[in-house]
C-alpha cells in the first residue's frame, strides 16, 4: 500500500528567493516521488555573491538583478515545468540542495558562482545525484581571466551555457526542458 503525505515548506515570508513550485506535492512516506510527479520541478541554484547582481559589475553580469532573473526563469518554465529558484553564499548549502533535487526534481540549472573554479565538493555532488545538470554563468568564463576557464562541474554537467547574460537562465530551462522530453521519448 502506497501512503501519501503531502510535502508543506516554510520559507520566510517575503523571501523572493524561496522556492515556487505551486501547490503541495504528493510525496509517498518515507520514499521519493513517484516520476510522473518528478517530472515536473526543476531546481535553479545560485551560488556565492550572485545576490549582489544588478549593483556593481554591470558591465560584467548586467543590470539585472537576482529578482528580475527570477521572473525570467519562472517564465521559462512555460513547457509545464515548475521552477523552484534558489540562491545561497554556502558551498555546503549548495550541496544539500543537490542531494534534495535527487529526491524531489527532474533536473537542475546551476550557475556556481566562484565554486566553479574551486569545488571538488560540488562536482562529487552533481555527478553523485544522476540528475541532468546544465552549467550556466552569465559572462563568458573563457574570455575573462584564467583561473576562470577551468570548470569542476563542466566535465560532470550535461552542458553548459555561458556569455549570454541573464537570458542564459531561459536558455538553459529550454535546454533542460528538451533533454527531459528527449528522455520521455
Ligand atoms: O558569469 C557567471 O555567472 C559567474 O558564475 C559569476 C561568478 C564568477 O565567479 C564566475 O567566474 C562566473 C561571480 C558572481 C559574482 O556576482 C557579482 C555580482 C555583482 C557584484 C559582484 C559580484
Amino acid at each position: 500500500m502506497t501512503v501519501l503525505t503531502l510535502e508543506f515548506r516554510a520559507f520566510p515570508s517575503g523571501d523572493p528567493l524561496s522556492i515556487r513550485s505551486g501547490a503541495p506535492r504528493a510525496i509517498p512516506a518515507g520514499g521519493e516521488a513517484p516520476s510522473a510527479l518528478m517530472a515536473s520541478l526543476v531546481y535553479v541554484l545560485n551560488g556565492p555573491n550572485l545576490n549582489l547582481l544588478g549593483s556593481r559589475e554591470t558591465a560584467v553580469y548586467g543590470d539585472k538583478t537576482l529578482a528580475d532573473i527570477e521572473k525570467i526563469s519562472a517564465a521559462a518554465g512555460k513547457h509545464g515545468l515548475k521552477i523552484a529558484f534558489r540562491q545561497t553564499n554556502q558551498e555546503g548549502t549548495l550541496i544539500d540542495w543537490l542531494h534534495e533535487a535527487k529526491a524531489k526534481a527532474a533536473g537542475v540549472v546551476i550557475n556556481p558562482g566562484g565554486f566553479t573554479h574551486t569545488s571538488v565538493a560540488l562536482h562529487d555532488a552533481v555527478k553523485a545525484i544522476g540528475l541532468p545538470v546544465i552549467e550556466l554563468h552569465l559572462s563568458n568564463i573563457f574570455a575573462r581571466e584564467e583561473f576562470r576557464h577551468h570548470s569542476y562541474i563542466s566535465p560532470v554537467a550535461r552542458g553548459v551555457i555561458c556569455g549570454f547574460g541573464a537570458d542564459g537562465y531561459r536558455l538553459a530551462i529550454d535546454a533542460l526542458a528538451g533533454v527531459l522530453q528527449a528522455g520521455k521519448k
